[in-house]
């Protein structure tokens, strides 16, 4: 990232998440009920397990917003863990108390790996930081920056494209944006809004907790408005979609990310994927958009479309086999409340997450420190490539 930096601390069962932001520039407003709308928003989802019940996650901001505006200050940020409350015999950074250890390693999970690296005998340690309850205060990062980019007139959106295997149909942009606040976004099926799918869904999910299993399944980010020209072809790290594709992958239990046709466009033709560019009153349109709006790593003014697949839950109250750690036995693996699916709740940080780099690429592109002369060299940008063709051309 070359404006914004970030850092994020806090464990599962610790007392809190926290983080700092900087590089943000002054006079931006924020609104902190829509942060912990999100929060709450990232909270539900079907599938989602009983720690859910005891979190009620509210924002504290500790500094850089005064009046509710950015002051260009780095921004300190909190979120309690109210389960902290039993665990605090537990998990205590004054106190050396007895851990509640877990010594049979998940397959899937960070556990093993994590205990070799850091010469632990007790994956607990490595479990509360690799938890994706941490998603919580990069949820507040990141809709920090997405209501700073909403001034650029650029909205995130995001659907469920397959729940635990179910293939669920596609949203075209247009109906995606109509029907997003008013459908989607506060039902804790997401896009499943037919109601035998929904029963097909909920099935799936009850059965599947029952047989002590999880589901994953694949998300679209779809992004509008989004100027021509952010990233660039010159250099490998200042390419767009390489940025975007590592944010998405830091997400917890994502495995894949594609932009627009994806994977797919292994199995087409030259002539099938590329988008046909025209003129038309001036304006340059994409009869299709395979690209997902990225062209040799800038953007090219189509919204950009992500795809990410989430891996079910490695938690599994059903488990496969491991090895003890500390007798080297073979065990059936660690098991721990958890969550059978996390998609709506995944859909919802991706939404947030990836409005970091975004802002990124924009204040790398218009610059500046403050709000009027960062709007005002966007909208000059803006104007000018209007008028290019309208004037006939370069
Ligand atoms: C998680 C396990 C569960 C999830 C948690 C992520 O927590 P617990 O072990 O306390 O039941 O609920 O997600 C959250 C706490 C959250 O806020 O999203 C894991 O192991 O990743």
């Amino acid at each position: 990232m070359r404006k914004i930096s970030y850092i994020t601390a806090g464990e599962s069962h610790g007392k809190g998440l926290t983080a700092i932001i900087e590089g943000l520039p002054s006079g931006f407003d924020i609104d902190i009920d829509r942060i912990n709308k999100e929060l709450e928003l990232r909270q539900m989802g079907i599938g989602r397990g009983n720690r859910m019940k005891i979190e009620k996650d509210k924002i504290e901001i500790l500094s850089g917003i005064i009046d509710k505006k950015t002051i260009g200050s780095p921004i300190a940020l909190f979120i309690e863990n109210k389960d902290w409350d039993n665990w605090k015999d537990i998990i205590n950074p004054e106190k050396v108390l007895k851990t509640k250890s877990v010594t049979q390693p998940r397959p899937g999970h960070a556990d093993l790996s994590g205990i070799i690296k850091y010469n632990f005998n007790d994956a607990r340690y490595v479990l509360e930081r690799s938890s994706a309850r941490e998603t919580a205060i990069r949820t507040a990062i990141g809709n920090i920056c997405r209501q700073i980019l909403e001034n650029f007139g650029i909205n995130i959106y995001s659907y469920i494209k397959i729940f635990g295997g179910v293939e669920l149909p596609d949203i075209d942009t247009e109906e995606l944006k109509e029907k997003y606040l008013l459908l989607i976004k506060d039902s804790p099926y997401h896009n499943i809004i037919d109601n035998e799918i929904k029963e097909v869904i909920n099935n799936l999910v009850n059965h599947t907790r029952q047989q002590g299993d999880t589901l994953g399944g694949k998300i679209k980010l779809v992004i509008t408005n989004v100027p021509i020209g952010l990233g660039s072809y010159v250099h490998w790290e200042r390419k767009i979609d390489s940025i975007l594709a590592q944010h998405v992958m830091s997400l917890q239990a994502i495995k894949s990310v594609e932009i627009g046709a994806g994977v797919e466009v292994a199995n087409m033709k030259g002539s099938e994927v590329h988008d046909e560019i025209f003129l038309e009153n001036g304006k340059i349109t994409r009869g299709t958009n395979n690209a997902g709006g990225i062209e040799g790593g800038m953007t090219n003014g189509e919204p950009i479309i992500i795809s990410a697949a989430m891996k079910p839950i490695p938690t599994l109250m059903k488990p496969k086999y491991t090895f003890n750690i500390l007798t080297g036995e073979k065990v059936l693996a660690s098991t721990e409340r958890s969550d059978v699916c996390a998609l709506k709740a995944a859909s919802i940080v991706l939404e947030n997450i990836i409005a970091i780099p975004l802002l990124d690429f924009i204040l790398e592109k218009f610059g500046g420190d403050n709000k009027i002369e960062i709007l005002k060299r966007y909208k000059q940008f803006q104007e000018e490539i209007n008028s290019y063709w309208n004037d006939g051309g370069r």
